[in-house]
């Protein structure tokens, strides 16, 4: 049986070679300390930034002074909100950008939209955003291998805590 010492090495080990991956989302305030509010420039402000997949995106404004809305391309262009939309509502609406591709939300409150309270997100797949695809591994493309990933990673992080606990 392997002792204690060399499963905390390799637990070390193994959260060593996964953590700059885990370590590496961000949580984006949008409009960073000016928050979501009114006489923002958010198309600016998002040009400034990179969003990869995995990112958070935090929405902090003083309810029920504004919403969040996410709608189409179509719609944000017009600033209308479908019927069925989901609005969130809570002053600190986080939303988290789970695949690569182009995301586009607003405020539903009176004119606000049209006054500038709308963001388009650019979502960038995790190894275009760290400089090419030489840089990290491709992800895994079909969904089941998705869901295996996340699962070989929450065992590995199981992994080193019990092997930490056994260790003390
Ligand atoms: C916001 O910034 C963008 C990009 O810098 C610019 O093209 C646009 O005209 C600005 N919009 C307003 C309303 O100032
Ligand atoms: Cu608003």
């Amino acid at each position: 049986m392997a002792s204690k010492q060399t499963l905390v090495l390799v637990a070390a080990a193994l959260a060593v070679a996964f953590l700059p991956a885990l370590a590496a989302a961000t949580e984006h305030w949008v409009g960073d300390d000016k928050g979501w509010t009114l006489g923002f420039n958010y198309s600016a402000w998002a040009e400034t930034k990179q969003f990869k997949v995995g990112d958070t995106l935090v929405f902090k404004y003083s309810e029920p002074s504004h919403t969040v809305v996410e709608v189409s391309g179509a719609d944000f262009k017009t600033c209308s909100k479908p019927e069925n939309s989901k609005v969130l509502t809570t002053g600190q609406d986080q939303v988290t950008l789970s695949e690569a591709g182009r995301r586009w939300f607003v405020c539903s409150v009176g004119a606000h939209c049209q006054n500038g309270m709308k963001v388009r997100i650019d979502v960038l797949a995790a190894e275009e955003a760290a400089g090419g695809p030489s840089a990290m591994p491709p992800p895994p493309s079909s969904p089941a291998a998705k869901v295996q990933a996340r699962l070989a990673q929450a065992v590995l992080a199981v992994t080193a805590v019990i092997a930490a606990v056994l260790a003390f």
